[in-house]
């Protein structure tokens, strides 16, 4: 029986797509957001045996689209219960006097910006309803700061102290918050991050074993199943071969 409803930014791609996937066999119904619409046509017909799908394509940077897309949701969907704030990426791995301004402007806009304007449009159902759970996808780079990783480390401590500001101005509304900090997890992300590099992205992840987007979704799905009085409310989860940002047990590869 579908008991509760899901809104899940990034959903086309990596952690978010891996979510939406097993929440729908959990029976929560969705509501997954992208940009690609293809993708979520897709994600939608894959899942729609399992549970009930609606698609928004949307750009978090844009807060007028944010607006209308939510408060576009029909009555069956229009109740949520879970909010992951997932849409994200980083854009560039240079030292900051190399830096280039749009990719900064694009981390900071989707990064904070889109995840304040998602929150903001859903926050106010939550309330209403006295009841909701906020989960916040940070990174390992919101808890450190690595060579190169200026503005994207400056965006995700920024999800981290919104994810403990959350935490204390929503605590009179019994609504739970949650972040979850991965390191490194293999997906499109490092593709994001070097401009379609596949060759530099693969790098990133060879010669140990990289954290998979399912393995995420199961940590979610975790925090968000337990009872009502229970808040996990930081969670830092590395593949076992990383020991912080910049320390990596990798075994030699050709
Ligand atoms: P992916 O690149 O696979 O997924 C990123 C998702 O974000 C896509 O679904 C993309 O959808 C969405 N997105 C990006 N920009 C926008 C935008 N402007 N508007 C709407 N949606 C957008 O990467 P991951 O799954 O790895 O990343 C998910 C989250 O996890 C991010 O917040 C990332 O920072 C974080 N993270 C990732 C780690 C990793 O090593 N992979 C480690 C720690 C944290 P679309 O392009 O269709 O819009
Ligand atoms: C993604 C992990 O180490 O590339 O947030 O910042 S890292």
């Amino acid at each position: 029986m579908i008991n509760k409803t899901a809104f899940i930014t990034g959903a086309t791609s990596g952690i978010g797509k891996a979510t939406a996937v097993l929440f729908a066999k959990n029976n929560i119904r969705l509501i997954l957001c992208g940009r690609r619409k293809e993708l979520l046509l897709k994600l939608q017909k894959e899942l729609s045996s399992d549970t009930d799908v609606h698609i928004l394509s949307f750009d978090v940077r844009d807060n007028a689209s944010v607006k209308k897309a939510i408060a576009s949701l029909p009555a069956n969907f229009s109740d949520i219960d879970i909010l992951l704030n997932n849409a994200g990426n980083a854009h560039g791995l240079v030292s900051i006097q190399d830096g280039l301004v749009d990719d900064w402007d694009t981390m900071i806009d989707v990064n904070v910006k889109g995840l304040l304007y998602v929150s903001k449009a859903i926050i106010p159902i939550m309330i209403a309803n006295n009841s909701g759970f906020i989960v916040n996808i940070g990174s390992i780079a919101a808890k450190e700061v690595y060579p190169k990783g200026n503005v994207y480390c400056a965006s995700k401590h920024a999800v981290d102290a919104l994810n403990k500001a959350m935490r204390i101005d929503l605590n009179p509304y019994n609504i739970r918050v949650s972040a979850i900090h991965p390191g490194a997890v293999e997906t499109a992300f490092s593709e994001v991050r070097f401009k379609g590099d596949e060759k530099k992205a693969s790098e990133v992840y060879k010669g140990f074993d990289a954290l998979q987007a399912e393995d995420i979704a199961d940590i979610i799905n975790f925090v968000v199943t337990r009872p009502a009085h229970v808040n996990i409310e930081d969670l830092l989860v590395y593949p076992t071969a990383q020991a912080n940002t910049t320390i990596l047990n990798r075994r030699s590869y050709d």
